[in-house]
């Protein structure tokens, strides 16, 4: 086999975000761009020779471009085995599961997970460790600083793969495997969930279902286990044939950019249970007739109810969700006296907190939920769960929401971003806001008194790490937050986030519209941050 072995020049932009590294298609279009990130991967890690590398993507945009890139470089690296999925399509949960299964150092994944595909759009890469997860921070820094420095990469001249074929073939003394890649997490779903009782359900009537794949990964993976092995009716699933630029839309899974299954579930003869996924398929969007279920309701939910899931029917160790996310699973935690913990925004950190069974169930206000059974968030993982909830309460989505709400209340939440704000001006307010903290607390604007004001930072409880600046918090005597943050994700421009939740005891109350009755903290929120004023706009881009 011949190496060769380039000189390149190192670009100074190529640190990871929230979730590795994701620029517009046409900076990784630059020359040596995605093989001076790839190779300062392989020079940030030790000891993987001859080891198992596994590759895989959301199918966007130059997926098979760089898939071919990587593989040759991995090559002349000295992985001893790589394995792909086929069409170079592995969706993130999915990914996760393989490198844990065939016991891999790591992974590449190849995603900018919900942001939009195409020449014009966006592109992601980011590395996953041997435990399944996303790198954690250590890593990723270390890796940053190698791309200030790299100076060559390593290529093997191999001829391009066939990605299609499934199979194993020898490739200069390397085992290049192509596999199925839903066949596996199809499996685990079916070990996790009582895939029985919810075929029984479904035969009979009582769920009814459409999954909107949105042009993205989970198309073929939702196929197969909700259509064939499930049974539900033939396009149950639409919007299912994965398409290199999501037919143009964002795979964003909420009610803005889920717009088709939002009307579906809006309308009249609306189905029993409706989901969406993103680009890459680790974020869901879950709702019945009528009905939305925010993330963080539906994460406490879950931990409510695991014991009613067989996976997790001998009880859950802990749970855990970002910062930003509502205290609604806080409060199940507390009524069954779990460990309930408060990360940064980001699934890295819930990695470690579940390789040492500190919690089972996780998630994020952002569509984002999982437990130990991987070491990514898992949109379809979350679908059957409410799948096999309803089959078991045998209720209504609508049902089940009140019922939670009946028993611990409600945490009335919605999110608003402001896209695309000129970095500077974004920096701004953050550092605006970081000048309020000090005198904030005490104060009171009618019904709310500000009880504690900060900057978020978090020690990781299992080795020690510290992640600062991770948001701030504003935290009021009622039990109400709102949260500031800036998109760790987005490519153009910063994206403000402001989080907004206020607790809601009475039952009477419980029906409200989250805008309504966020009213007063969103004009709060408005005034401590100024992002209308120092921006000139005159509402969000999205609400979630
Ligand atoms: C967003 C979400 C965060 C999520 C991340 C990756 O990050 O807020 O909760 O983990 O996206 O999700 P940020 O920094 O833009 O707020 V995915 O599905 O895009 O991998
Ligand atoms: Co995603």
């Amino acid at each position: 086999m011949t190496i060769t072995i380039t000189k390149t020049t190192a670009y100074d932009d190529q640190k990871p975000g929230t979730s590795g590294l994701r620029k517009k298609v046409s900076v990784f279009q630059q020359p040596n761009y995605l093989q001076n990130f790839v190779q300062s991967i392989f020079n940030s890690l030790d000891g993987f020779q001859g080891d198992t590398l596994v590759i895989g993507g959301d199918g966007r945009y130059f997926n098979r471009q760089a898939i071919q890139i990587i593989i040759k470089m991995a090559i002349a690296n000295g992985f001893g085995k790589l394995i792909i999925g086929q069409g170079g399509l592995l969706s993130t949960p999915a990914a996760s599961n393989i490198i844990r299964k065939y016991k891999a150092f790591g992974g590449i994944v190849l995603s900018a997970s919900h942001n939009p595909g195409g020449p014009d759009e966006d592109f992601g890469i980011k590395y996953n460790v041997g435990n399944g997860g996303p790198a954690p921070e250590k890593f990723t820094d270390a890796l940053y600083a190698n791309t200030k420095v790299i100076a060559e990469y390593r290529s093997a001249e191999v001829a391009d793969i066939d990605l299609d074929t499934l199979g194993e073939q020898q490739i200069a003394g390397v085992k290049v495997s192509i596999i199925d890649p839903v066949a596996d997490y199809a499996a685990l779903m079916a070990d996790i969930f009582d895939f029985e009782l919810i075929k029984q359900s479904i035969a009979a009537g009582l769920i009814t279902l459409k999954f909107d794949a949105m042009h993205a990964i989970t198309g073929p993976y939702a196929k197969k286990i909700l259509e064939e092995e499930l049974g539900a009716t033939p396009g149950s699933v639409f919007n299912a044939v994965p398409l290199e630029d999501f037919g143009g839309g964002h795979p964003d899974p909420n009610l803005a950019h889920a717009h088709e299954l939002a009307e579906i579930m809006f309308g009249a003869d609306a189905p029993v249970f409706g989901a969406a996924s993103d680009g890459d398929g680790d974020r869901n969007m879950i709702m019945g007739a009528n009905i939305f279920v925010t993330p963080s309701d539906s994460l406490a939910i879950m931990a409510a109810n695991a014991k009613l899931i067989p996976a997790y029917a001998k009880g859950i160790s802990g749970v855990a969700r970002s910062m930003p996310t509502s205290q609604a699973v806080d409060r199940v935690a507390d009524k069954l006296s779990l460990p309930c913990y408060e990360t940064p925004t980001g699934w890295k950190f819930f990695g470690n907190l579940l390789d040492a069974d500190k919690i089972t169930i996780c998630g994020e206000e952002s569509f984002g939920s999982g437990s130990n059974h991987v070491r990514e968030k898992d949109g379809l993982w979350a679908v059957l769960f409410w799948l096999n909830l309803i089959a078991r309460k045998r209720q209504p989505v609508a049902d089940i929401v009140r019922e939670h709400w009946q028993t611990y209340g409600r945490d009335i939440y919605c999110r608003h971003d402001y896209e695309a704000v000129d970095s500077d001006i974004a920096n701004g307010i953050l550092d605006h806001l970081r000048g309020l903290l000090n005198g904030l607390p005490g104060k009171t604007w009618g019904d709310y008194t500000v009880k504690c004001a900060d900057e978020f930072s978090y020690t990781d409880p299992v080795d020690g790490s510290v992640s600062s600046a991770q948001g701030i918090r504003i935290g009021f005597a009622n039990g109400s937050r709102i949260v500031f943050r800036l998109s760790g994700t987005g490519t153009v421009g910063a994206t403000l986030r402001i989080y907004l939740e206020r607790y809601e005891r009475d039952v009477a109350k419980h029906d409200q519209d989250a805008q309504e009755a966020l009213a007063d903290l969103i004009a709060l929120a408005e005034q401590f941050c100024e992002v209308k004023r120092r921006t000139g706009r005159n509402a969000p881009d999205v609400i979630t």
